[in-house]
């Protein structure tokens, strides 16, 4: 059984669908999505829609991402947030136009019972963003942490590469798992279009919502699938640009 984890999607299905089908997903992989379904393309509700039921054909684990919880609030009837319209709200927005009260009712069901965190069997934590508790991520006090953070990302970035485990200057949270996935901070930042392993963090989200492909990797042997640029698949869209 493989072990495939999928980063930020933001509403790209096209490519979504392209990666599983360059893996050659089967029904013997656990599949685990790192959250930031929505809020990009223009495909948000048929984003949700085909996890919807690809969560029912298949081994997945499908965990939070702000952006996911963000559209939920909205959908939810909270107030209007302006700063997430800027930040790939409005084509969610656009997208949810034109749904009926049961796709709502199943899209708010599936937004509520994403999970912020999962550990494996080999002591890998998944999750979008990050942590701050130094004992590990059970003792999480601000549940949003899961999906907000970018300082355990920054800590793994600027490591100093001959710090010793068992120096007592060695940082806590880098400590508790064999290896941690996570999104949430595309890589294009840094100038790159593949996943970039840091200490023992790897960051998938290669940009997805940006110029960037949408990315798999097998945590067992590091291999990586990778869909054509995102949005080469919406030509007439900006995305967040
Ligand atoms: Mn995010």
């Amino acid at each position: 059984m493989r072990t495939l984890v999928i980063g930020d999607i933001h509403s790209g299905l096209r490519a979504l669908k392209e990666l599983l089908q360059k893996a050659s997903v089967s029904a013997d992989d656990k599949l685990i999505f790192l959250g930031d379904y929505v809020d990009g393309w223009s495909e948000a509700v048929e984003t949700v829609d085909f996890l919807i039921d690809f969560n029912k054909r298949y081994n997945c684990i499908l965990l939070r991402g702000n952006h996911d919880e963000l559209c939920y609030e909205w959908l939810n009837g909270g107030s209007d947030n302006p700063m997430w319209r800027q930040h790939g709200g409005e084509a969610t927005v656009s997208s949810y136009e034109k749904i009926d009260i049961e796709t709502k009712t199943r899209h708010l069901a599936f937004y509520k019972s994403l999970e912020n965190y999962h550990i494996d069997a080999k002591n890998r934590l998944f999750l979008h963003a990050g942590f701050s508790n130094l004992k590990g991520v059970q003792f999480e006090y601000f549940q949003k942490t899961f999906y907000w953070d970018r300082t355990l990302w920054e800590l793994a970035l600027s490591l100093n590469p001959d710090l010793e485990k068992n120096d007592p200057w060695y940082p806590k949270r880098l400590t508790h798992y064999q290896e941690i996935y996570l999104g949430h901070t595309p890589v294009t930042r840094m100038g790159k279009t593949t996943p970039v392993q840091a200490a023992n963090v790897w960051n998938i989200d290669t940009g997805a919502a940006f110029k960037g492909p949408l990315s798999m990797i097998d945590v067992d042997t590091k291999q990586v699938w990778q869909s054509a640029p995102v949005h080469t698949f919406y030509p007439n869209e900006r995305g967040r640009n």
